[in-house]
């Protein structure tokens, strides 16, 4: 019998793998034992990890039970093997440390690849600086890794996540970075464009039998190759830093997110103004400026809560101010404009104005809470403000000190704060690898933190808001990493005002929700460039429902505020904001499902149909929950829509025809329409007309129901406060209603905690 190249000891929920030089290689992480635990019977961690993780914050307490099925294989076998098992999966390892999962009916769900490795295109120097001077992007030895996992590829893989990347809802076939960048060229599919300003290590693998999803938790830079260089095998793998992954097997895409989420934390419960329609333009800079915005909308009879003030607010762009000729008073003029219904919500970057007298810069240098250059000193770069630093948000201290800021905006009748170049972005070059962050436990290089700097500053902010407001916390913020989504909303960057960004907003909204970050939005109209009346038409049709709503422009293209272009286009953008307000109740539902599942908001229709091949790469269509099926007009001149409907009953919303779904319908889509359908069967819930969110929500709801082939239905609805955590201590009320075909109601409650109850409950049969 072959003896093993290495040694194993189990305990309950793990076995430690210990091999020497052959381990070293595999995890980068000398001396330390390889781990494979059952952090549950269904997830795996894979791992020789010794450093804390900024996703996973309370390292997993593993309840998985780990078992030995088969230690070495007997005579006749030419390698040793060791077989383990949990209730659900079964882990193979070979003597070379190939491991092989597959589930506990035998199925083999994922395997390391054995095989050759394709070597890299290769370029001589010449040829590097030949094409770069002609303006070419040549990518040349700066993504290479470390250490790398190869994994097999059966053929049937479709990947999805991976945060915000570009392309296509499913991965397969593309090679992507993870490194936090913003680039201001516009985003294409195209393989130069392979990191964007999220790292969201974490994908999906469906099957035609099976799914599983794997989270790399590291966050130096990482490449994750998902069959681009072979259609034999897809890798990860890192630049530097340990090896630490996570398996998760499940029967559904949605109990592999909702593994992932249990780990990396879900997106809390959002104040309900935030579902809202919100207004921005960077370039409002005055205190008219912005009453006269809110005035139009009241004119134009368009809803509205938000009003972004982009840096233009700030004296000097310096963290933390106010720029008082342009905001004599702020305070009054969120006053003034919360008695309308809208609030307010500024930017803030990280890079800090150097500047003697500055409180920040002062505070920041006495107290050493920026990052250093390696020799000890603060380190400097270039930013808005000119010579700028970089708070150290690894440091709790730092953290808590950048938090306490948000009080100054607060007190001035803040509602929010939106998290930008937190990359982060500098303009005199990248930060060097070597920046040293100090932090509270142990020093860290740019290197290391580049990816989780936005995500830290996140939590700093959210924690900040919460401690000087009381209300859950309302952030926005550019850059990622895994569980940016307890902390902050996020949008998607500088996209432009063209049909190929309107297009890629959906699969990049879906993939985002699937990569467990659910409140998410692009700039309606898009950012760069010049939007036109169609084009915006159709981006508000598009974006109706997604989770964070809201149109954002540069101070250097046309403006796009809804009344800029000819009557048709803002009675167009009314319609769907008003419908967007009408299903507001929905929305929060699924908030408050998504905050204790981890479900998306929006969701591509393979969640909800994973076994139908048709929807598998289906990048124009999104489901809202699993009953509303919006299929968008993405390209210009289009009128018609090519739209699948799944298997089962879907009611055209603007019709009320009934359809019989598992097929491809063609659906007039005139300018003024975006088509929508309705599972047969639901009831969703809806308010009346209403300009503004109220606090607390509507004294009415209307149950939209819409029979298909049952006599009556269910819904369970959500309510509470919408404002602060007294939920966390049961005020909230949970209504269980049955309507039947006859309009007739039926309402238990399920939980009753808040004291405020509707006025008003009825049911519209449709
Ligand atoms: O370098 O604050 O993505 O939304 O309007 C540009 C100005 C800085 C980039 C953000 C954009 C914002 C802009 N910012």
């Amino acid at each position: 019998m072959p003896a093993f190249p290495w040694k194993y000891q189990l305990s309950d929920h793990s076995c430690a793998i210990e091999a020497g030089d052959l381990l070293n290689k595999y995890t980068n992480c000398p001396g330390t034992p390889l781990q494979i635990e059952a952090v549950t019977d269904s997830t795996l961690r894979i791992h020789a990890r010794t450093q804390k993780s900024f996703a996973v914050e309370t390292a997993p307490s593993s309840t998985g039970t780990l078992q030995l099925v088969e230690a070495a294989s007997g005579d006749s076998a030419e390698t040793s093997v060791l077989v383990l098992a949990t209730d659900s999966l079964r882990i193979t390892i070979d003597d070379a440390l190939h491991l092989q999962i597959s589930s506990s009916d035998g199925t083999v769900l994922c395997s390391d690849y054995t095989g050759p490795l394709q070597e890299a295109e290769s370029l001589t120097e010449e040829e590097i600086e030949q094409m770069r001077q002609e303006g070419h992007v040549v990518h040349a030895g700066d993504d290479a890794c470390r250490f790398q996992i190869t994994k097999k590829l059966f053929g049937d893989e479709a990947f999805y996540g991976l945060g915000d990347k570009t392309g296509f809802l499913n991965k397969i076939g593309y090679d992507y970075t993870m490194w936090n960048t913003d680039n201001p060229d516009p985003h294409v599919e195209n393989p130069t464009f392979k990191a964007l300003y999220k790292s969201i290590p974490f994908f999906i693998a469906l099957r035609n039998d099976c799914v599983y999803g794997i989270f790399f938790d590291n966050h130096f830079k990482t490449n994750f190759d998902m069959g681009y260089s072979s259609t034999d095998y897809y890798s990860f793998g890192a630049a530097d830093g340990e090896l630490d992954y996570y398996f998760f097997y499940g029967d559904t895409i949605a109990d592999i997110i909702s593994q992932y989420t249990a780990l990396t934390g879900r997106c809390p419960l959002p104040q309900l103004w935030t579902l809202g329609y919100h207004q921005s333009r960077w370039g409002y800079s005055s205190q008219q400026e912005v009453l006269d915005l809110a005035q139009n909308f009241i004119d134009n009879d368009l809803p509205c809560d938000v009003i972004h003030m982009d840096i233009d607010y700030m004296d000097n762009y310096k963290v933390f101010t106010v720029d008082k000729n342009r905001f004599p008073d702020l305070t009054a003029l969120s006053d003034i404009l919360h008695q309308k219904g809208i609030r307010l919500v500024t930017i803030i970057d990280p890079g800090t104005k150097v500047e003697n007298g500055y409180h920040m810069y002062e505070e920041g240098i006495k107290n050493n809470y920026f990052a250093q250059t390696p020799d000890g000193e603060v380190y400097e770069n270039v930013v808005w403000p000119g010579d700028s630093v970089f708070p150290d948000y690894t440091s709790s201290i730092v953290r808590n000190w950048w938090g306490s800021q948000t009080k100054f905006l607060l007190d001035q009748g803040i509602s929010g704060i939106w998290n930008d170049m937190n990359e982060p972005a500098s303009f005199r070059g990248p930060l060097p690898d070597d920046v040293v962050f100090p932090g509270d436990d142990m020093p860290r290089q740019h290197k290391e933190v580049h990816n989780v700097f936005g995500h830290l500053m996140a939590k700093a902010t959210y924690e900040g808001i919460k401690k000087n407001s009381g209300k859950r916390p309302f952030v926005i913020t550019r850059a990622c990493y895994s569980g940016t989504q307890k902390y902050s909303t996020a949008w998607t960057g500088d996209n432009q005002s063209i049909w190929a960004h309107l297009k890629l907003s959906i699969p990049q909204l879906l993939n985002l929700g699937m990569s467990g970050m659910p409140f998410v939005g692009t700039d309606i109209g898009g950012f760069g460039s010049n939007t036109n009346p169609e084009l915006l038409s159709r981006w508000i049709q598009a974006s109706c429902f997604a989770p964070l709503f809201r149109n954002h422009c540069a101070k250097f293209s046309r403006c796009q505020e809804p009344w800029q272009f000819d009557k048709q286009t803002l009675d167009i953008y009314r319609t769907y904001v008003r419908l967007r307000y009408r299903f507001i109740p929905y929305l929060y539902d699924l908030f408050y499902e998504e905050s204790r599942t981890g479900m998306p908001i929006i969701r591509p229709l393979v969640m909800h149909y994973q076994n139908d091949p048709e929807v598998r790469e289906c990048n124009d269509e999104y489901l809202v929950g699993d009953r509303i099926l919006v299929a968008p007009v993405t390209d210009q001149g289009v009128h018609v829509k090519v739209v699948y409907l799944p298997e089962g009953t879907w009611i055209d919303y603007w019709t009320k025809e009934r359809i019989s779904g598992g097929k491809y319908i063609l659906r007039d889509a005139p300018i003024d329409v975006c088509p929508i359908y309705i599972k047969g069967d639901s009831i969703i819930p809806a308010w009346p007309q209403l300009d503004h969110i109220p606090d607390g929500g509507s004294e009415e709801l209307i149950l939209e129901y819409y029979p298909a082939s049952a006599d009556s239905s269910k819904y369970v609805h959500y309510q509470d406060n919408g404002a602060d955590f007294a939920y966390e201590a049961g005020e909230y009320n949970l209504y269980r209603f049955r309507a039947d075909k006859d309009g007739e109601l039926s309402v238990s409650m399920e939980h009753e905690g808040y004291e405020h109850h509707y006025e008003t409950l009825r049911v519209e049969v449709y």
